[in-house]
């Protein structure tokens, strides 16, 4: 595919003009690697971005001890490439982030990806020609491109969110980010550390960080829910029976309503309508299965309050059974609505705090008040302290996004448009951007589904776009805003049906002082697939094509 020429801005003076390309792709991990692959597939000359060294997106930055999937190896991987399928072998039932991140290196081996990626370099403007339908494209390494198409790989969760306390600069120690973890590591031993957070990087880390510390001591403000991951070595017979059917396995995953994995199966049935022993049984079965099948225990724990109570009274439960001190398993025991805030799949995390050398600070109650230069100190105490670690989570859907400063119709700026949280049609486009793609955007099922399934059905979508435009002779596509406006109110009434919204959680940018309120992805994964596909049958319903 070659830009038409008439489509190339007007040079300024004393100014080379920028390269042109057809499309310019955002971010190197999954998402970023698969829409290259499928540009260059169209004949598209493409030139992709990432701020990292390397490929990977999330899978490259969260190095932290513990870094694991908590979706099964063999569901959260790409099933574009038969061969790719067959030929690598997963080690464990959740692969744990080196594992994730050779994977990735090798499909981007595999199709010789790399050669079209500029490393090391942050895209940080993009600005819309409005009578070229253009975008030009400006990095931190200078570059400056014309691209016709935008795409946004940029991923869910790679803004990391470290909140401003006050006093860090002074902290004499060393302090990291779960979520851009130092590529040599961090050596623990003999250190008094302290972890701020117990979302699911503070639950998978703290036990691997206590194996090793001197003294850990916990900063926990809200307790997490979570439940055994029971990881284990995949065994080569279950490997060999997914492998000799492969698509049929896909195939039957992306009709589930678990969202695009089917992982043990999920019961149909209600809470109430089962007495107390059976319902017991029940929770302890989805406990055995591990992880975030625990939430396919009843098909109304996220809509009834009173079948959410008997979940969250049943892992209560499990908590007082495994800390030994009573006080620690009451400051552990969440008393907030069950699965609101995502499940997490801990190894040996209620464990960890019968060790010796942990202690559990409530800091709802004790609020931390500044970072010291030895240490932390909270509304009550100071605590010395050798390492920080923040595993405080990510400025979530909307923060890579709108850390770029893109420019759409009349100069106006997605953080103007978005400023009180994110509107786009079917997650995929916002009005006002033509040609400006999101892979896995606010408004699609992205975080609720399994994301590399949902990656793939985007960059697929997407790529059929691009080529229905080059072969029907259209320059600009953009949703119209009826169609973008009665979208996101279908978002929000779907939320709206479920307990979701009312957990202060990262879907709703609850985590992120000042950020609007807003539940961003959308619940519903294989509705969500039919949607994207009657659109197009429709001629692209909903959206408005430039000639
Ligand atoms: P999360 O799930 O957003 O967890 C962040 C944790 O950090 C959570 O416990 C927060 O408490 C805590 N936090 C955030 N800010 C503060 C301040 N200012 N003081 C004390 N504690 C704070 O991020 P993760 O990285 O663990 O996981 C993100 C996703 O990655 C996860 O859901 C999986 O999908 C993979 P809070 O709950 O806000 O009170």
């Amino acid at each position: 595919m070659t830009s038409p020429k008439t489509s190339r801005p007007a040079q300024r003076p004393g100014r080379r003009a920028p390269r042109e390309l057809d499309a310019v792709v955002v971010g190197a991990g999954f998402a970023g690697l698969y829409m290259i692959h499928r540009l260059r597939g169209l004949g598209c000359s493409v030139q992709g971005f990432e701020r990292g060294s390397g490929v990977g997106g999330t899978w490259y930055w969260n190095r932290y001890p513990g870094a694991r999937c908590d979706i099964p190896s063999l569901e959260y991987s790409f099933q574009f490439s038969e061969e790719i399928q067959q030929e690598w072998e997963w080690s464990e039932r959740y692969a744990a982030q080196p594992e994730i991140l050779a994977y990735i290196e090798h499909v981007a081996d595999r199709f010789d990806l790399r050669r079209d990626i500029r490393f090391d370099t942050s895209v940080e403007a993009a600005v819309l020609d409005e009578s070229t339908l253009r975008w030009t494209v400006s990095t931190s390494a200078g570059d400056e491109v014309s691209a016709r198409h935008l795409i946004m790989a940029t991923g869910c969760l790679s803004a990391i969110n470290t909140p401003e306390f006050p006093g860090l600069e002074t902290f004499e120690g060393e302090w990291v980010h779960t979520g851009d973890w130092p590529r040599e590591g961090v050596d623990f031993r003999g250190k008094r550390v302290g972890v701020i957070g117990t979302g699911s990087s503070g639950v998978q880390c703290i036990p691997e960080i206590a194996r090793d510390a001197l003294h850990l001591t916990v900063f926990q403000r809200t307790p997490a829910y979570t439940v055994p991951a029971h990881n284990e070595p995949l065994r080569p017979d279950v490997q060999k029976r997914v492998k000799a059917e492969y698509a049929a396995f896909r195939d039957r995953n992306s009709r589930a309503p678990t969202g695009g994995f089917a992982d043990e199966g999920a019961n149909l049935g209600r809470a109430m309508e089962d007495p107390p022993e059976s319902r017991a049984r029940n929770y302890e079965k989805y406990w055995q299965k591990g992880g975030l099948a625990f939430m396919g225990a009843y098909r109304d724990l996220l809509t009834s309050e009173e079948a959410n109570a008997t979940a969250a009274e049943f892992l209560r439960r499990k908590i007082r059974e495994k800390v030994r001190d009573p006080e620690v398993a009451r400051q552990l025991s969440p008393e907030h609505l069950f699965g609101c805030k995502r499940l997490c799949a801990d190894s040996g995390y209620y464990e960890t705090f019968n060790r010796d050398n942990v202690t559990l600070v409530d800091v709802r109650r004790f609020p931390i008040e500044r970072i010291t230069a030895k240490g932390l100190r909270t509304a009550d105490r100071e605590y010395e302290l050798d390492c920080i670690v923040f595993a405080t989570g990510y400025d979530a859907m909307t923060g890579a996004l709108l850390g770029v400063d893109l420019r759409g119709r009349a100069g106006k700026t997605l953080r103007e448009k978005w400023s009180e949280g994110p509107r786009a049609y079917l997650g995929l486009m916002s009005h006002g951007f033509p040609n400006l793609f999101m892979v896995t955007g606010p408004g699609s099922p992205s975080v609720l589904s399994n994301m590399v399934p949902a990656i793939e059905q985007h960059v697929n979508w997407i790529a059929a776009c691009i080529e229905h435009m080059r072969e029907a002779g259209i320059r600009g596509i953009e949703p119209i805003a009826a169609a973008e406006d009665a979208w996101v109110a279908h978002v929000n009434e779907v939320a709206r049906a479920t307990l979701l919204p009312r957990g202060n959680s990262w879907y709703l940018g609850a985590n992120v002082p000042g950020k609007p309120r807003v539940f961003m992805p959308y619940l519903g994964y294989p509705a969500y697939v039919k949607k994207c596909q009657e659109v197009v049958a429709k001629g692209y319903d909903g959206f408005e094509m430039t000639s």
